[in-house]
């Protein structure tokens, strides 16, 4: 697969500005651009990324979303004076024209589609633009919300032109709904469009009916527009990541798109003016994170919204890190969606039943007829001088943001472990792994020895298991010392060692540890004290153990098919893992394992969201064909590969519903409908 992150910029793109006073356009500023630029290279982004020149959209790449009317209007203000400028930009819904506006927006174009061709041509795996004007406001034959041209929009269908693609998947995290994006591939089945926005039953701008959960798409488009309005502001980290989880990216995997183009609005993070959020500049890590795993890492991502300078220019440089491939950086806070956000979740998915092979079986019966969805419009203001003081502390608000944000950072970030992964080479059989790992040096037996005194003692009196678990803790004590970012560790007897990795763990300092056990396990740890949890993956149900918070079984035998442990990752062990937070990540591999490898290879890929991607993975030892795919995983050398969607089988589906309605109340992140009258915050 191919390497590499591709970042465009052109100062150029700064030119274009507002030459009169306007309360609405004033914020689409120029040092967007240029202090996101800044910032990526005061992290040392920029130098890691290979530098992609901009270049002029053609004509004939603007014509295949545009009017030729819209480009004749948007090419005559070259030489337009300002007044002129004034009239023609006031016949749009907030847009404004600079006499090297329209150069910029062929730029934006062009830009767009050179990262295109970047990652099609596998010259990168996957790159950021940093444009202006952004795009996806744009319509047909229209200017609109500080859009041009639809950058994003033209994008894919190049992609479609010059590459012959059947399935691309765009994602709109921009806090606006991308209309244009939406009318422009509408009856598209082709084009996969997902956009969440904020809504407020319509009050928001661009306050448009089918910006609701029920614009599904039309004719052959249906079910191909994916709606997620917020009806509240101060939507979060928690909010963001269920909509994924619970949304977005089983609908993508079912999809199975070729590529993924991204329409990065950060004007949905916290401190924006027009999107009134609360999200974090690493939630885009996490989602970034996300939709790399699909579309064999193809993803492009093209800048749109943003108008916090510090909030946006740290969200590009979280999205762009993460597309380099360093680890992610931990949320923090309270992990629970709040009661809108379940309800707009819920309302999308009862939507998209028909449509979605995934959500067949999801009992919807509870829900309200769709037709007759409440419009409870707010009044508008009534007091406008409330407005103007709000105005004064939306000021005191940003500056204290940037405050917030600049101590905030420094929580959050990390030194990058000089070791991406770790091994020993105990018994040779990690020669045969396929990427570059670390070997470590082996424990001697005394070392060992002091290390298990007192625990297990009758096992570390063999000399065999003895030498399996040095070399394990090895391993780990890298991981622990932040040496190395994650390991692999083959055991001859993965359930004691997993204990035993366990024990180590907490005493070290560990305080939440997530274990995902595939396979039978002969000792089961102690999980009361809540530094472990414990989910177990196995074909039969384990009687005699009781199930608790922190013990869960799961039983779940692949699919022969294919792989069909997607609804299960999505839909439980990723919205329980979010849920818990862990500092470290343990996924063990032991006998009779009821998962293939493709839905192993899923579980690694998706946990490394988690605990600043420390995961260690202990494997038994006569699965070198597993050890070879975790390697991969854990190397990020090459692409994930998952094997072929299958959906869930309605008794599969049920076992999801049950242990959700089991766990919601303590595992949060796993709430996606509010029948269950589920305790509020
Ligand atoms: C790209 C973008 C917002 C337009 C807001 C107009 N546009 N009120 O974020
Ligand atoms: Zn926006």
């Amino acid at each position: 697969m191919a390497s590499g992150t591709a970042l465009i910029y052109d100062e150029e793109m700064t030119t274009h500005k507002l030459l009169w006073s306007d309360p609405v356009c004033g914020i689409e500023v120029p040092e967007r651009l240029s202090s996101s630029y800044d910032q990526l290279k005061r992290y040392h982004l920029v130098e890691r990324c290979v530098h992609v020149p901009a270049r002029e959209g053609s004509k004939e790449e603007i014509l295949l979303v545009h009017s030729s009317e819209h480009l004749e209007v948007a090419k005559s203000t070259q030489t337009m004076n300002e007044e002129e400028l004034k009239k023609v930009s006031g016949n749009y819904d907030a847009f404004f024209f600079h006499p090297n506006t329209y150069r910029c927006a062929r730029l934006a174009v062009g830009a767009t589609l050179e990262l295109v061709d970047a990652v099609m041509s596998g010259k990168v795996r996957n790159g950021m633009a940093l444009v202006r004007p952004p795009g996806h406001h744009s319509q047909r034959n229209a200017a609109n919300g500080f859009c041009l041209f639809n950058n994003v929009a033209i994008a894919a269908e190049y992609a479609k032109l010059k590459y012959g693609l059947q399935r691309i998947l765009i994602v709109d995290w921009d806090v606006h709904h991308g209309q244009g994006t939406q009318y422009i591939f509408e009856e598209d089945p082709s084009v996969l469009y997902f956009s969440w926005h904020r809504y407020e039953h319509q009050e928001f701008w661009p306050s448009l009916k089918e910006s609701d959960y029920d614009a599904v798409g039309l004719g052959k488009g249906r079910g191909f527009n994916i709606n997620l309005p917020w009806n509240k502001v101060g939507m979060g980290n928690s909010d963001y990541l269920a909509a994924f989880f619970h949304v977005l990216l089983p609908m993508a995997f079912e999809f199975d798109p070729e590529l993924v183009i991204v329409s990065s609005g950060y004007d949905s993070g916290i401190g924006d003016p027009e999107g009134q959020m609360n999200a974090t500049p690493e939630v885009f890590a996490h989602l970034t994170h996300f939709v790399m795993q699909l579309a064999n890492g193809k993803l492009c991502v093209i800048l749109e919204g943003g108008y916090h300078l510090k909030s946006l220019s740290e969200s590009v440089c979280m999205t762009v890190k993460t597309l380099l491939g360093d680890p992610v950086p931990q949320i923090t806070g309270e992990m629970a969606p709040c009661l809108s956000a379940v309800e707009s979740i819920q309302n999308v998915r009862a939507a998209h039943k028909r449509y979605w092979k995934w959500l067949m079986y999801e009992d919807t019966s509870f829900l309200q007829n769709l037709s007759t969805k409440s419009h409870l419009l707010k009044k508008a203001n009534p007091n406008p001088s409330i407005e103007h003081e709000s105005k004064i502390t939306n000021k005191d608000e940003a500056v204290k943001v940037e405050r917030f944000l600049e101590l905030h950072m420094k929580n959050i970030l990390f030194p990058v472990p000089p070791i991406k992964t770790a091994t020993t080479d105990s018994k040779g059989s990690v020669h045969l792994l396929p990427v570059p790992v670390h070997f470590v040096k082996e424990m001697d037996k005394t070392e060992i020895k002091a290390l298990v005194s007192g625990f297990y003692a009758d096992i570390v009196k063999e000399d065999k298991n003895l030498l399996s678990l040095g070399s394990m803790l090895a391993i780990l004590d890298k991981i622990l010392k932040k040496e190395a970012c994650n390991g692999i560790a083959e055991s001859p007897t993965c359930s004691v060692s997993v204990a035993v990795a366990l024990r180590h763990s907490v005493r070290f300092g560990f305080q939440r540890v997530l274990c995902i056990f595939v396979g039978d396990m002969e000792i089961i740890p102690n999980t009361e004290d809540g530094k472990i949890l414990m989910i177990h993956i196995c074909e039969k149900e384990q009687s005699g153990k009781t199930r608790s918070k922190h013990y869960i079984s799961l039983n779940w035998k692949e699919d022969a098919e294919g792989n069909d442990f997607f609804s299960a990752v999505l839909g439980f062990i990723l919205p329980v893992a979010y849920s818990y937070q862990p500092n470290l990540t343990v996924i063990a591999v032991g006998p009779n394992r009821s998962l293939g490898i493709n839905g192993i290879s899923l579980l690694f890929s998706l946990l490394q969201g988690l605990a600043e991607s420390r995961i260690f993975a202990v494997i038994e030892d006569t699965e070198i064909n597993v050890m070879q795919s975790v390697a991969k995983a854990l190397v990020g050398a090459s692409a994930p590969h998952f094997g072929v969607y299958v959906p869930p089988t309605q008794e599969k589906v049920n076992k999801i519903k049950i242990l959700r309605d089991q766990f919601q109340q303590e595992w949060r992140m796993l709430q996606c409908s509010v029948k269950d009258g589920i305790s509020r915050n």
